[in-house]
């Protein structure tokens, strides 16, 4: 049986790993902001049967890379394993891209030289695999299902091309 988990925070921890020019503050409940227009932003995160989601500000016809590099494998859920989940949203969380494993033999996750499609506010979620989206008829996401069954630590990587 799994445990079933009252709405948890959007973010259970991070750390900053390399601080990008202009970063904010988060707010403990909020998306954590990353900075992208000058470069590479890396943070780190840890998650298990929930998400957790980054912020960042794009331009129209920038290319970005996501990558999840899982760090360490976490006890306290049914897989003990990689499996990491990523998704690519747009400002009014729509699914833009998503990526469940890398290659085949590789169970983190990358979303590979996207082009974002206009300026503005996109978002990063990162799951572990089982977590399933609500969507509704406009794409977008509307809450999640918490059933992830992994638990990881990671690295999340947002490249920019430009
Ligand atoms: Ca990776
Ligand atoms: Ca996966």
């Amino acid at each position: 049986m799994k445990l079933m988990l009252p709405i948890v925070p959007l973010i259970s921890s991070f750390v900053m790993l390399t601080a990008a020019v202009g970063q904010a503050p988060a707010e403990p409940s909020g998306p954590i902001i990353l900075n992208v227009a000058k470069g590479n932003a890396l943070v780190s995160g840890n998650v298990s049967t929930g998400y957790n989601l980054f912020q960042f500000e794009g331009s129209q016809g920038q290319t970005i890379t996501l990558d999840v590099d899982v760090t360490e494998i976490l006890a306290g859920t049914s897989h003990t394993d990689e499996d990491s989940q990523l998704y690519l949203l747009d400002h009014q969380g729509r699914i833009l891209a998503y990526n469940d494993d890398e290659t085949e033999n590789n169970f983190e996750s990358r979303i590979s030289q996207f082009i974002l499609p206009k300026s503005g506010t996109y978002y990063a979620a990162v799951t572990t695999f089982g977590n399933t989206p609500v969507i509704n008829d406009q794409q977008q996401i509307t809450a999640w299902n918490n059933s992830g069954l992994s638990h990881i630590r990671y690295d999340l990587l947002v490249q920019s091309h430009q």
